[in-house]
């Protein structure tokens, strides 16, 4: 899949030629029969600018496609692509339309005015209103009544959210009328993806840290990629499920990656060109060591002033070449990476200086507080790396220049199947915070396991700090002040995430980072039917019952009851029970011979559960009240203690081993239905069964490595006598 860079109409009217997709790379969301509805129909395109552009350029593709028809009026301008009268395939015409915004017979095509003001014969209007009608930034109104179907942006980006709104709608999209407009915004200003890629393959982390489909779609063996079409596909499949930001290099800042900042900003502008199309603002991941490794001061003092002017000199540069230009991503004092408390400066100082340089640009600073001790001793109880963000930023709260985002893990570890809510969320109210998920699916089964993540996100974003009846402490809403920020899963994989159904992890993350309070199941349909436009209703049916509770299958089979990190410590993948536990790394189970899990209450414990407020604090802190699924990450409870859904702790341990291991076998059953291969095309099915056979094989090693190291400490058989090794 090749996306054309779209242009403005030229002076003879045409709009870029879309380029055929190379028939290798799955299309992802965005296959060619997605785009049928509209391209079937008149579409009259009406505004002006780079967005407008785009719209017009994924119209003219579509009636390309489809043998629809369209015009573009607006700013001075007029084209149209009627393709059912033979006119050429690129969406322009050889009719005589002319730069001055008229045809050559001095009406313009299909009925339209000029100005846009009528929607003429057109079944679709598409264009820029303008403030009012109750939309903001973004936003659109979409309304299916009269004769056409009409988008209205707020601006050009909100047309192009709404053209890919009636993507999705499909044939929806000119059913019925309906009421009147319906008003549509994002609830979180900045929807961003980070790529955890390097430029330069590093030794042990590789082209992509964390990266589970292959090489990178920017970089290659230290430079930037010479074919950059997937990364153009990428930025419009971003911009169909509503992203509207991207980091393009790993937050571990190395050596070659710290030089995108300066002498290879180049490459870093080469990106921006391509995102920018599609409503899509660069970031860049940059080292607080800058001004030393790259400008060769002695110091990255925070307060030095050769250091500030430093950075607001490499940053007025970086603005000169990309005036849109995001700002910084930093990794600060952070599993080794430089920052100011190498310097005896604290994180405000740092985060204050970088704001300061990229405020008057209109940029902002992503501070990251995944802050933590990593060379931890394991025989200290009392240090508790839950702990360590919350405590190193809350007294900061309130402090940090308004460009900072100060960017929090959704959990108080790391990325783990199953955490509580980080406290820190809820507890910096003058702080604009964004939260960071993981799509990557580093410790959710690496793209090897169908893991659909949107149920978990969606429940971590509907958690409510201060109970049910505070809707304001609710994380989705927390995070407007900054927004939502999640580690990418694509490489340059065909099917772009390794595991072809991860794809729709990537796509509900975008979808739920526009609204948090959207319903996974029906972002699942909406992936589904746009990807799989073959599918009826029984093939979603299995997709369904494959992936809405696929997140609590990998749960059930890997660490239990929230306790986390049982994984590989080499490279996250399968089962280690004890491969952290003698670690400096923070992330201990306690198992021994009577029972398991981290006491974290205020009584007894590292004092956790208090860092939360009421009503949770309390909630976490009994052992009545503490939920199952978190239980052995709040407490420490011998393997006799009984869960609140009535089992024994060790029985649970065995009995959801089991049920995981069989869960995922049935998955693979599942899967190898015909239905189901004649609707997703030979090729994926295939890609999906190879991976299936994986999870099946690995859930069958979590399930015995787990089982066998709870029996052989305990000395308690399974109640049912099922094999336990
Ligand atoms: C980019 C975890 C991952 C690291 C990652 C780190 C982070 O520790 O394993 O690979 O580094 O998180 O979020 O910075």
């Amino acid at each position: 899949m090749t996306a054309p860079t779209p242009a403005a109409p030229t002076s003879s009217g045409a709009a870029d030629a879309d380029k055929p997709l190379p028939v290798d790379v799955h299309p992802a969301w965005l296959p060619p029969d997605a785009f049928r509805a509209i391209g079937s129909r008149r579409v009259h395109v009406h505004g002006s600018g780079l967005l407008v552009d785009t719209v017009t350029s994924e119209v003219a593709r579509a009636c390309a496609l489809h043998g629809g028809s369209w015009v573009r009026t607006g700013d001075g301008v007029t084209a149209d692509g009627v393709t059912a009268d033979g006119a050429t395939a690129d969406g322009a015409t050889a009719d005589g339309v002319t730069a001055d915004g008229a045809t050559a017979d001095g009406a313009t095509a299909d009925g339209a005015t000029a100005d846009g003001a009528t929607t003429g014969s057109a079944d679709l209007v598409l264009r820029v209103a303008g403030p009012g009608r109750g939309t903001g930034p973004e936003g659109y109104t979409l309304h299916r009544g009269g004769t056409a179907t009409v988008v209205e942006g707020h601006d050009p980006a909100g047309l192009l959210y709404g053209f890919f709104h009636a993507v999705q709608l499909g044939e929806q999209a000119f059913g019925a009328h309906d009421a009147g407009p319906q008003v549509h915004g994002p609830a979180l200003a900045r929807r961003m993806l980070d790529h955890w890629d390097n430029v330069a393959v590093h030794p042990s982390m590789g082209q992509v840290e964390r990266g589970y489909a292959g090489g990178s779609i920017f970089w290659r063996a230290g430079r930037l990629r010479e074919d950059l079409g997937r990364a153009a596909d990428y930025a419009r499949l971003l911009a169909a499920c509503g992203i509207n930001a991207v980091s393009v290099n790993n937050v571990n800042v190395h050596r070659t990656e710290a030089l995108l900042l300066t002498e290879r900003l180049d490459d870093v502008v080469t990106l921006a060109d391509l995102f920018r199309p599609y409503g899509i603002r660069t970031h860049l991941a940059v080292t607080f060591a800058a001004p030393v490794v790259l400008g060769g001061l002695p110091t990255a003092d925070p307060l030095d002033p050769a250091v500030r002017d430093w950075w607001r000199r490499t940053t007025e540069a970086v603005y000169a070449r990309i005036p849109d230009f995001g700002g910084y991503l930093v990794k600060a004092d952070s599993e080794g990476q430089p920052g100011p408390h190498g310097y005896g400066r604290t994180h405000v100082d740092g985060a204050d200086m970088l704001a300061e340089a990229v405020a008057p640009h209109g940029g902002v600073v992503h501070w990251r507080a995944f802050v933590y001790n990593h060379r931890q001793d394991w025989r200290d109880r009392r240090t508790d790396r839950a702990n360590a963000a919350y405590d190193a930023f809350t007294p900061h709260d309130g402090a940090f220049h308004d460009a900072v985002v100060v960017q929090v893990k959704h959990g108080p570890i790391d990325f783990q199947p199953r955490e509580p809510v980080s406290p820190l969320i809820g507890a910096m109210p003058r702080t604009r915070l964004a939260v960071e998920l993981q799509v990557t699916q580093e410790y959710t089964g690496q793209q090897r396991h169908v893991c659909y993540l949107a149920p978990m996100w969606s429940q971590i974003l509907r958690f409510r700090f201060r109970g049910d009846a505070d809707e304001g402490s609710a994380v989705g809403r927390i995070t407007r002040g900054g927004g939502l920020v999640a580690v990418s899963n694509v490489g340059d994989d065909r099917f772009w995430t390794g595991h072809p159904l991860a794809q729709a992890n990537l796509y509900a993350y975008g979808r739920l980072a526009w609204d948090p309070d959207a319903d996974p199941s029906a972002l699942l349909d909406a992936w589904a039917a746009l990807t799989f436009p073959a599918a009826g209703p029984d093939v979603v049916a299995v997709l369904h019952a494959m992936m809405d509770r696929s997140w609590l299958t990998y749960e059930k089979y890997t660490a239990p009851l929230g306790i986390g990190f049982m994984v590989d410590p080499s490279g996250h993948y399968g089962p280690a029970v004890d491969g952290y536990e003698y670690s400096p790394w923070g992330t201990y189970h306690f198992a021994d011979r009577d029972g398991v899990g981290v006491d974290r209450t205020l009584a007894t414990g590292t004092g956790f559960a208090g860092r939360f407020p009421q009503p949770w604090s309390q909630v976490y802190e009994s052992l009545d009240t503490c939920p199952d699924e978190v239980l052995l990450f709040f407490h420490h409870v011998p393997y006799g203690h009984r869960l609140q859904n009535g089992s024994t702790v060790l029985q649970h341990i065995y009995d959801t081993h089991f049920d995981g291991a069989r869960e995922a076998e049935e998955l693979a059953a599942r899967w190898d239905d015909a239905r189901v291969q004649a609707a997703v095309g030979p090729d994926l099915h295939a890609r999906v069964r190879e991976r299936l056979a994986e999870q099946v094989h690995s859930a069958r090693e979590w399930c015995d490595q787990v089982n066998s190291y709870f029996y052989r400490k305990s000395g308690v058989p399974d109640a049912h006598g099922r094999p336990i090794y």
